[in-house]
């Protein structure tokens, strides 16, 4: 079962061929995700040889392969964890119980909208991407970033997959939407906010890499826990995804700040602008722009759509099962920050509303670990400078929050307060021509921009030199 058949035209471990319906409709879908993907994948380079990996099979060791493959032809498919045998629901009304293999009908609706709402992201983030290829630091990144892109497609397959295995026609009707909505569009936009802004440099990429694909993983790890199987299964396969795509964010600032640092000590400055970097300041308020915009991806504070997720027993915490309660939480509280008259403060609510805040918090002490990877790098050239998280009431356009103005230490703001010191906590029309003026390409093998330091190593053992994309 975890091997996967190659020969098919949609490689897949759930046994399509014996599903003609199914077989059917996702041969139908997947000449319309290619034009898709020739439309608004990345421009240019569709006809390199990019050294990529494909799953080749759902095992935790040696799931992957890597070769060299021409974009359009990447084996997009279908892969879920292998089933855990006599799993029961772990949360909610339904706790205890044997997990549902078909959709139960009382929750239909709500079930797919998690579905599309999460599918929906996938092929924004590309869409958001699709002009950075022309810009890259080095073949590396550029590697890289194909690697993102052509996964986050195979993610889209996974949604769309849900859809049309378990929704029949109204799932068909969702599959093309996901196809039809655009990052940005005035008429027909993505759904959730983070995935309209634009990505227009790489800065920008690595941090939305490092924060919105981390919202991924903590939506992708509370969908993990679903009741519904076959939603738990595929968001398990694609966590194993995810977590690359969180490395590259991760690391690629720590590069940054790196190169940036080396500059500082070298010329005893904080403006190394004028050797080609990015100072300290520039990248704080960029840092401030993704978090903030990432923080609202959870949704309200007191929500009750996460109430009913959570009690329909279809979308749980981070680490439900590790989680030592009642799973239930119906008597229980959770801390929550609130806007009281114009002071933040914390009280106690009922957990279940509460739940969104609750992945958040998890969220943001994973944040919190990189940025301190992050200082350490600072540290250690020597230089008394922090990067910080705002405070998660900063610059919210959800929630509570998104009533007021918040400056980054969490001080409630007046609108002429807000005005004076919002170009020096968000990135400035200055910022982001300076930073577009640093995106020239560089795609000379083991060459990097001015603006980034070369990686410890190379992918998949290769050197940092190796011409992980080659010239057409
Ligand atoms: N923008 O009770 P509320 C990823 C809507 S990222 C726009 O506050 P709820 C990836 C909400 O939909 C992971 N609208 O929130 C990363 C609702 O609308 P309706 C994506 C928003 O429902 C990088 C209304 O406001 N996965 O995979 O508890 C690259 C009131 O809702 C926003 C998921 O999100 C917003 N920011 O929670 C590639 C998982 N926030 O229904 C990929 C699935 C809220 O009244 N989604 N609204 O019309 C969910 O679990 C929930 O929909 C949310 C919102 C957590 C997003
Ligand atoms: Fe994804
Ligand atoms: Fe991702």
């Amino acid at each position: 079962m975890a091997g996967i058949d190659y020969l098919e035209r949609i490689p897949n471990n759930v046994d399509l061929a014996s599903n003609r319906r199914l077989q059917r409709a996702l041969e139908e879908w997947q000449p319309r995700f290619l034009e898709w993907w020739r439309d608004m994948g990345p421009e240019g380079f569709q006809a390199r040889d990019v050294y990529l990996r494909t799953a080749i099979s759902v095992d935790a060791k040696g799931w992957a392969q890597f070769g060299y493959v021409k974009m359009p032809e990447y084996r997009w498919g279908i892969f879920l964890a292998e089933p855990e045998t006599g799993r029961t629901i772990p949360f909610g009304d339904h706790k205890g119980r044997p997990v549902w293999q078909e959709v139960p009908g009382e929750y239909r609706g709500t079930l797919r909208r998690l579905i599309v709402t999460q599918g929906d992201t996938e092929p924004a983030s590309v869409e958001q991407q699709r002009h950075l290829g022309r810009t890259c630091p080095s073949l590396y990144d550029l590697r890289n970033i194909f690697q993102v892109n052509v996964e986050e497609g195979r993610h889209l397959w996974a949604m769309v997959y849900l859809l049309q295995a378990y929704f029949g026609r109204d799932g068909r009707e969702e599959a093309e939407g996901l196809l039809q909505r655009r990052s940005g569009d005035r008429d027909k936009p993505r759904i959730l906010s983070a995935f309209n802004e634009r990505t227009p440099h790489w800065l920008s990429y690595l941090m939305f890499t490092f924060f919105t694909d981390r919202d991924g993983k903590y939506q992708l790890a509370c969908l993990a826990e679903s009741g519904f199987d076959p939603l738990s299964r595929t968001c398990r396969f694609m966590l194993t995804e995810e977590a690359h795509h969180l490395f590259i964010g991760e690391t690629g600032v720590s590069r940054v700040v790196q190169c940036t640092c080396e500059l500082m000590r070298e010329h005893k400055t904080d403006d190394v602008r004028k050797y080609g970097a990015i100072d300290l300041a520039t990248m704080q308020r960029y840092l401030n722009f993704h978090y903030s915009v990432s923080l609202d991806l959870f949704g309200s504070e007191v929500s009750t759509n996460a109430a009913n997720f959570y009690t329909m027993s279809l979308k749980g915490r981070f680490e439900e099962t590790k989680k030592d309660d009642d799973h239930q939480l119906k008597n229980a509280t959770y801390r929550v920050a609130m806007l009281q008259g114009e002071r933040i403060v914390e009280k106690d609510e009922p957990a279940l509303p509460s739940l969104n805040e609750r992945v958040r918090d998890d969220y943001i002490a994973d944040c919190q670990r990189g940025v301190d990877r992050w200082n350490r790098i600072i540290r250690e050239h020597g230089i008394d400078v922090e990067l910080r998280l705002p405070h998660r009431a900063f610059h919210r356009a959800i929630g509570a929050f998104s009533e007021v103005r918040v400056s980054p230490d969490g001080r409630v703001l007046s609108q002429a307060e807000w005005d004076a010191g919002k170009s020096r906590w968000l990135p400035t029309d200055e910022d982001e021509a300076f930073i577009e003026s640093l995106m020239k390409p560089v795609i000379e093998p083991g060459k990097f921009a001015s603006w980034i330091a070369p990686p410890a190593r190379g992918i998949n053992g290769r050197p940092v030199d190796f011409d992980y994309v080659r010239p057409a």
